[in-house]
């Protein structure tokens, strides 16, 4: 029996994941897409073949006629709709961050751990994507030999106009503290922020700089620049004591043009990750119909981790100082083998 989804939340990127569980996977329809306006709502489920719509996100989650759940809505929902999810017993893909307070994470964790079983896989979708997937490779393998360091560049055009210089580290940075954490399979014991002194660090989108540390000894670090001007780009090299990997994004055709060779970049992330969406959905539709958590996928606990370090990260930057990140005790759901 097909899949039947509820799409939460009509935006950027629940249009985008309409798109490919509706046109790029088997086995799945979209059932209903609820946003707060009933326009958007309308236009996305025209674009997808969905046969309903709604504005009341809670009770789409509990409607009969809907068997899992894809939330895409603004951030502070992701949390709130996933525990609506969790009680009403139907798996759901949420958008990252889980929540931007990492007690609102334990409040999702203590929901699965009650249940006893897993309902949210977490968008951190970049775990999917194959450059990631083989330099983890590289690592495990033993190619790299011990892991040292891991550098990591996040840029944007330009910043949305709501965000804040918070938001480079709430908003834009979990997918980076996820996936280096994923890479190295360690865990952040303290971070510290820097803003370059040639920007004005309140103005919107303003870059910030994190070092982080990991507990077998690595320095990560990460740089957010959503007004880069020139593209989306997205750079990673891990360092090893044999040698190092360096992310190669797809490339599909390169211009010469005006005595000048060039390739392009995307306007955002959507293109540069399509893969890792598809493959990340797909993963979904498998833990939805066979209730056995992909392997590799972010569940809850990867959300909280991501979110403390978060909030570590912008006392840092209001402080100066070099913050340690405690976390809580892992419950048993989420060890993974
Ligand atoms: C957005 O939500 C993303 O996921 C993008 O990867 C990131 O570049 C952007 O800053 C976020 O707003």
């Amino acid at each position: 029996m097909s899949i039947r989804l509820a799409i939460i939340g009509a935006g950027i990127m629940g249009s985008d994941h309409a798109r490919i569980f509706s046109g790029d996977l088997p086995g799945a329809s979209v059932q209903v897409v609820c946003d707060a306006s009933g326009e958007r709502a309308r236009a996305v489920a025209e674009a997808c073949g969905a046969a309903d719509v709604s504005t009341d996100p809670l009770e789409t989650i509990a409607r009969g006629d809907v068997d899992a759940v894809l939330v895409a809505s603004p951030d502070e929902t992701h949390a709130p709709l996933s525990l609506a999810a969790i009680r009403a017993g139907k798996p759901v893909l949420c958008e990252k961050p889980l929540s931007q307070s990492g007690r609102e994470c334990l409040d999702v964790i203590e929901a699965e751990v009650a249940r006893g079983r897993q309902f949210v896989q977490l968008g951190f979708m970049r775990r999917f994507d194959p450059s990631y997937t083989e330099m983890k490779a590289a690592l495990s393998d033993g190619t790299l030999g011990r892991a040292i360091m891991m550098h990591n560049f996040h840029r944007n055009v330009e910043a949305p106009a709501n965000f804040t210089g918070q938001m480079a580290i709430t908003n834009s940075a979990p997918h980076e503290f996820d996936v280096a954490r994923f890479v190295l399979g360690a865990d952040y014991t303290a971070i510290s922020v820097f803003q370059p002194g040639a920007v004005d660090g309140a103005q919107t989108g303003a870059p910030v700089f994190m070092v982080l540390e990991t507990d077998r000894g690595q320095l990560v670090n990460i740089e957010i620049n959503n007004n880069a001007a020139y593209g989306y780009d997205v750079r990673g090299e891990l360092i090893g004591e044999k040698g190092s990997v360096f992310l190669n994004a797809p490339i599909h055709l390169r211009y010469n043009i005006a005595l000048t060779a060039a390739e392009r970049y995307a306007p955002d992330w959507r293109p540069r990750f399509a893969e890792a969406y598809r493959l990340q959905n797909r993963a979904f539709l498998h833990f939805v119909r066979t209730g056995s958590f992909p392997a590799i996928a972010a569940h809850a606990w990867d959300g909280y981790c991501a979110a403390r370090v978060a909030e570590a990260g912008v006392e840092a930057l209001a402080t100066g100082a070099r913050v340690d990140i405690a976390v809580a005790e892992r419950p048993a759901l989420y060890q993974r083998s």
